[in-house]
């Protein structure tokens, strides 16, 4: 049970579909495309048209190696999209690691956190969280962006993905957060490999086992494009991976997943409709 969200995304029938909306230089997926803010509202939008249940705005680029940006200039990326999304009837969630941003983006109208670092990369996020009661989404994540390829070492991916999860969820639990607002998401390719990646999408039922909605962010990400690179090897092109996108889409929606994150809506709309379809014809 996810409550706090508006009712089609607490106890929604099929997988949500929350759209992304990167108002970043630099996002490895989309970056610089929607950077100024009428650029990234005009994005949302589209979303929305699109079909998105929920659009995800970040201002500050997880890509491998990316730097973090000053809180000031994440601000002032976010908080006009948030604002503007939320006052056309977006469910708009904020994609950030900062509890100042969280708050603010959600006195502007957003009515979840998406925390990459599940409420490691500032101290006040996790109390903050619990003072607003605001839901949230807690990631795995085992450090910051810079280095985060070397922390990408395990010997039992799924379970170390799981325990770590599962020490963030009582974390989280600890610090006053209410149980019922917290979805969990494995957090694909953030200290992952393409191996990594694959055997937590092959073992979804997992994550789900402990009991709390799950989100999955296989969208555009490095490992699609290596699984499709073309005769030389060469990775398929970020924009050139929704298809497969859609198709993680439908067998994370197939196995149960809360919700996808994706950067085109329609396909992955589409696929979890197919997946809602089978899944009621069963
Ligand atoms: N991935 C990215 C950013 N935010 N949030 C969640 N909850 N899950 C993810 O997998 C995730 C995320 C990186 O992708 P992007 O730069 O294309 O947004």
């Amino acid at each position: 049970m996810l409550t706090g969200l508006p009712s089609r995304l607490g106890g929604s029938a099929r997988c949500v579909v929350m759209g992304v909306v990167n108002v970043t230089p630099d996002s490895f997926s989309d970056g610089g495309r929607w950077f100024t803010p009428t650029e990234g509202i005009e994005h949302g939008l589209r979303l929305l048209d699109e079909g998105a249940d929920l659009v995800d705005v970040g201002g500050e680029s997880t890509r491998p190696g990316a730097e973090r940006v000053p809180v000031e200039e994440e601000r002032r990326r976010v908080l006009p999209v948030v604002r503007a999304l939320s006052r056309a009837g977006a469910a708009v969630s904020v994609d950030t690691m900062r509890a100042q941003v969280a708050e603010e983006a959600c006195e502007a109208g957003a009515v979840m956190v998406n925390d990459v670092s599940g409420g490691l990369a500032d101290p006040g996020m996790l109390a903050w969280l619990a003072a607003s009661g605001v839901p949230c989404v807690l990631m795995h994540w085992r450090g910051h962006s810079a280095d985060m390829a070397s922390r990408a070492r395990y010997t039992d991916i799924v379970t170390e993905v799981r325990d770590e999860l599962a020490a963030r969820l009582t974390a989280a639990r600890y610090a006053g957060v209410m149980t019922d607002r917290i979805v969990l998401d494995p957090g694909l390719g953030f200290a992952k490999g393409p191996e990594h990646n694959w055997a937590l999408l092959a073992h979804l039922e997992v994550l789900i086992a402990l009991g709390r909605p799950l989100l999955i962010g296989a969208s555009r990400k490095a490992f699609l494009g290596r699984l499709l690179a073309d005769a030389e090897g060469e990775a398929r092109a970020v924009e050139d991976r929704d298809d497969a996108t859609a198709a993680t889409s439908a067998l994370a929606a197939a196995v149960g997943a809360w919700g996808v994150r994706v950067h085109a809506v329609r396909p992955s709309s589409d696929a979890v409709r197919v997946a809602a379809a089978v899944g009621a014809a069963r």
